[in-house]
Order: structure tokens, then sequence, then C-alpha cells
């Protein structure tokens, strides 16, 4: 809030115009802030973006109540980095996160950090995928790296324990216990509130265990893609559905259907108490046994393991948003509601299953983009839609906006605050993204690459050099690249000319880039 903004309401509480002004004399003037991010939430799962797949009322209340973005993409498509990017306000180069591997440098500049400084309780509670004491918070109770689902580990403060219980539930359960209890209420807060569901082995609450298990959900229309109109990369990915979705972790099978041997799986429920590997056993084992029977082979195979896919996933995200609502709920009850911005989006977007695949790290569309709704009644008009291009890079610059609290000079993104305000302003018209963990798990090869409103340019690069282009109003999937066409020679040189730009604008030279290549053997 500006000066302006503050007299402004100080005199209007003096008329008694602005309600519970007498119940709370010391107006406060930072909003509250309660970042909500989940992990692998695909935009496709959360009913306001429309998809038909499943109902999300909680996260819907928040998008209802103020924006949806349709397109708020990451920089970089995987958890950590994303993470690093979304406190830093830099990109990965920048702040050094590059992949899931390696360590992250917490002595660096952060917007909690900043928040802190200037007044703010702040809180982080649930997955952070980043090594270390987290710097920049009064609280903290994380899951060590990627956590687990049934009776979890968490770090409080620095110390590890195990709880009984579901991560989503217990998750929750911290950040009501922290808003209610642990707080100092006589200062804003800033909550970061991260829940480590939907990410993979998808395994679901013991109350939906059988949620959506009588319904059969549609094939997005490019599930069995040839990838005949792309470059090397979309050829050696291991992301399939068909070919890299395991029995155990991802099948729940407790013995390979076809070795016999056990799977992965089985170290899940040897985590799970008597009662909870019982729940299991009643929902699967009749169904896998039915599956022995069928013996499904090819195209048919492939459908099962997508219906129990996405079944697995979408009930993983129901706890999702129950959660949402509690937290939502106790904002409610406690008159909090006006003066707290409420965000919620995810580490990245997900595929379920265009292009036949699961899992993220692509520039494609669907890990590019992430779902972003948020919600501030005192200047977020209920319904808004915000169409311009919007980074995770830009979530630390914006909140600190909100706070009155100036961004640290390194940090590269922008605030956003004027677009949810509606007011006219000049915005980009082009973002910039880049990838790096290759080799690794899913062989999605390092490319880097620009996106403008209707058109992508990337670039895939260190063991291939190649070049793809989309555009993405005629060919909104992504099936057929146009480089080199020579119907598109001027906006294939316009955007190489754009990326060239938003490398020099975000410091990434081909100097830098070359710094993260791995040694190659001989
Ligand atoms: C695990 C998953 C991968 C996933 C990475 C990174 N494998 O390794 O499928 O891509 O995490 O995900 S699993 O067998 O352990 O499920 S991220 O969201 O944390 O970046
Ligand atoms: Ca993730």
């Amino acid at each position: 809030m500006n000066k302006t903004n503050i007299v402004f309401t100080l005199g209007l509480c003096s008329t008694g115009l602005v309600p519970n002004c007498s119940a709370n004399p010391t107006v406060q003037k930072q909003p509250n802030i309660l970042y909500i991010m989940s992990d692998d939430h695909a935009y496709q799962a959360i009913s306001a973006y429309g998809y038909g797949l499943n109902s999300t009322p909680n996260i819907d209340r928040i998008a209802k109540g103020g924006a949806i973005f349709t397109k708020a993409f990451v920089t970089n498509s995987i958890s950590a980095p994303s993470r690093a990017v979304m406190l830093t306000g830099k990109f990965s180069h920048l702040n050094g996160k590059i992949d899931n591997r390696g360590g992250f440098n917490w002595d660096q500049n952060s917007f909690p950090k900043l928040l802190q400084q200037n007044g703010y309780q702040t809180a982080l509670i649930g997955k952070i995928h980043l090594d270390g004491l987290p710097q920049g918070f009064d609280y903290s109770n994380v899951l060590p790296g990627q956590g687990q689902y049934y009776n979890p580990d968490f770090i409080e403060n620095g110390v590890k324990k195990q709880y009984h219980g579901y991560v989503t539930t217990l998750t929750t359960q911290f950040a009501l216990d922290w808003l209610d209890k642990k707080r100092d209420k006589s200062k804003p807060f800033c909550m970061l509130y991260h829940q480590k569901a939907p990410h993979r082995n998808w395994l679901p609450e013991e109350k939906y265990l059988n949620l959506f298990e009588d319904k059969e959900f549609p094939f997005p229309e490019n599930f069995f893609d040839d990838y005949s109109g792309r470059t090397t990369a979309a050829h050696t990915q291991e992301m399939e559905i068909t070919k890299v979705m395991t029995w155990g972790n991802d099948m729940k099978f407790e013995n390979d259907p076809y070795t016999g041997e056990p799977t992965p799986f089985v170290a899940n429920l040897n985590r799970m108490d008597d009662q909870q590997r019982a729940a299991w056993r009643a929902a699967y084992n009749p169904k896998n046994d039915a599956f022995i029977k069928a013996k499904l082979q090819g195209r048919e195979l492939a459908k099962w393991k997508y219906q129990r896919y996405i079944r697995d996933y979408l009930k993983c995200i129901q706890s999702v948003d129950d959660g949402v609502g509690e937290v939502l709920d106790y904002l409610d009850k406690n008159g909090l509601t006006d003066n707290t911005i409420v965000v919620y989006t995810s580490d990245q977007g997900f595929y379920l299953g265009e292009h036949g695949w699961f899992d993220k790290r692509f520039m494609y569309e669907e890990s590019f983009r992430t779902p972003l709704v948020i919600r501030y009644p005192k200047e977020i008009k209920p319904g808004t839609v915000i169409t311009q291009m919007v980074q995770n890079l830009d979530f630390a610059p914006t909140l600190l906006n909100y706070a009155g609290v100036k961004p640290d000079k390194g940090m590269q993104g922008e605030s956003f605050r004027n677009l949810l305000n509606g007011k006219s302003m000049k915005w980009r018209d082009a973002i910039y993204y880049h990838y790096y963990e290759y080799p690794a798990e899913h062989a999605v090869k390092r490319h880097y690459g620009v996106r403008t409103d209707r058109y992508k340019l990337i670039h895939f690069y260190y063991d291939v050099d190649e070049w793809e282009m989309f555009d993405l109003e005629k060919d909104p999937h992504e099936m057929k690249s146009v480089y080199n066409d020579p119907a598109y020679a001027e906006i294939q040189a316009k955007l190489h000319k754009k990326l060239n730009e938003l490398r020099v604008k975000y410091k990434d030279t081909d100097e830098v880039t070359n710094s993260f290549l791995p040694v190659k053997k001989n």
C-alpha cells in the first residue's frame, strides 16, 4: 500500500466507514500473503480452467473471488529450480539452482527475507525441495526432499520428526496451527503453504481411494502422438505412459504382473500402518487381479495405464483442494479475507496424457504453463481474467510491491499488480525459458526458447543442435514444427532476434549456458 492509501484508509476509519475499525484500532497497513503452491498440479486439473476432468471447488473460490491467469508460465519446468526462481525473482542461471541436483544457496536475497526485514511474520510449510535450513522464515516445517505421502517426516525449524497420517492433511494442519497459534498476530503474515501432492507416485488419501473408480476419462486427442512433426528431443524423451510408467510406483502392484517380483510400491506399503495398508489392498488388489486376468496388450494396455494414472492423480488433488478450503475458511472466520492476498499455483504444469506423456520439463505448453489464480478483495475484481504472459519470476516483485517493499536490485521479474487492478500498462510481449536437467531421468534434452503471444521458438542443444518453431494459433497442440518453412521466414527471423534480446536482457549468454554443461566423457 502506498502512502496515499494509508492516509485514505485511516481517514475513513475515523468516519466509521471502514468495517471493524473500532474493533481493530491499529489498522494493518500491509496485506497478509498466503502463497499456496502444489507440486505438479496441471491447470487441466483445476475446474476453474474448464477442462471438465474434476471438481476443485476451493481453488475455484480463489479464482471466482479474484483473478485467473490463462497465460502463466515458469522459467524452467522442474521443481527445485522453479522454487528457487519463485523465492529469488531470478532466472536459474543467476540464482544457481539450474536442476533438481546439487544445493541451493540460501544466503542470497529472497522475497520472504525482504518481507521479514520489513515487519512481516514469515512461515514456510510443506514441500520446498531445497536442501538446508530455510532462510527468511520465522517458522519452517518442511518435508525432506520429495517427502513421503504416508506417515511422512517433517523438519520443524531444523528438527526432523515422523508424523502419523497423510502428507496433505498434515501440511494443512501445520499451516492452520501456525496461523492460529504460532504467529505474532500484531504483524502482517506471509505464509508459504506448499503441498507435495499431486507429485508422483500418486498415493491418494484413504477417504478418496474409491473416487473416480467408476469413471472413464477422455483421452487427449494427441495421446497416440508419433512425434513425426518434431525434432529428436520429442522422440528420445522417456515420459511416455505406455513405456515408462512402472508397475510398482505408478500402477500400485505389489508384484510385477509379468515377472512376479516385488515392486517399489512395497516400500510405500511398508510405511503404512495396518489399517492404511488394509484399505489400500481392498481398493487396489481386486482391480489388479482383474487386470492380470485380462492380459491387455498394445493400445489397450496403454489406455488402461492412462485411466489408472489419471484416477490416482486426480484423487490426490482432491485432498489438496480440501486443504485450500480449510485455510480459506480460517481466513473467513477470523476476519482476514479482505486484507489477505491468496495465491494458488504449482511449481510447473504437467502432461495428463497429451503427447502420450506424464511429467513435465519441456517448453511445450502443458508443462511450460502453470495454473495461477489470485484473490485480494481490496484490489482485484471478482471474475478478472488475465491473458497477458506472466512468469513465476514475477512473484517476488509482485508480492513485494503489494507489501510496499522495494525489490532487490538483482530481481529480474516485474510486478503484475497493475494487470490485476485493470490499469492499462505496457507489458512484455515475449517470455524466456531455459531447461537444463539432461542427461537425467525422463531424458528431456536441454533447451531454451522464446514464446510470444502466438509463436514459440525452441533451441535444443548439448548433444543435438536443433530448432523447433510453432504457430500456436494454427497448431495449439504443437504437433508440427514450422521451423525453416518459407511461409514463416519473416516470423522466424523476428523470433531469433527476440530470443537474442531476451538472452542479453536476462544475462544468459552462450558462455553462461556452456558453463553449466556436464563435462563430456570421451
Ligand atoms: C522423481 C520422479 C520423476 C520426477 C522427478 C522430479 N520419479 O524423481 O518422475 O520427474 O521426481 O519431479 S519417481 O519414480 O520418484 O516418482 S519434481 O517435480 O520434483 O521436479
Ligand atoms: Ca514438480
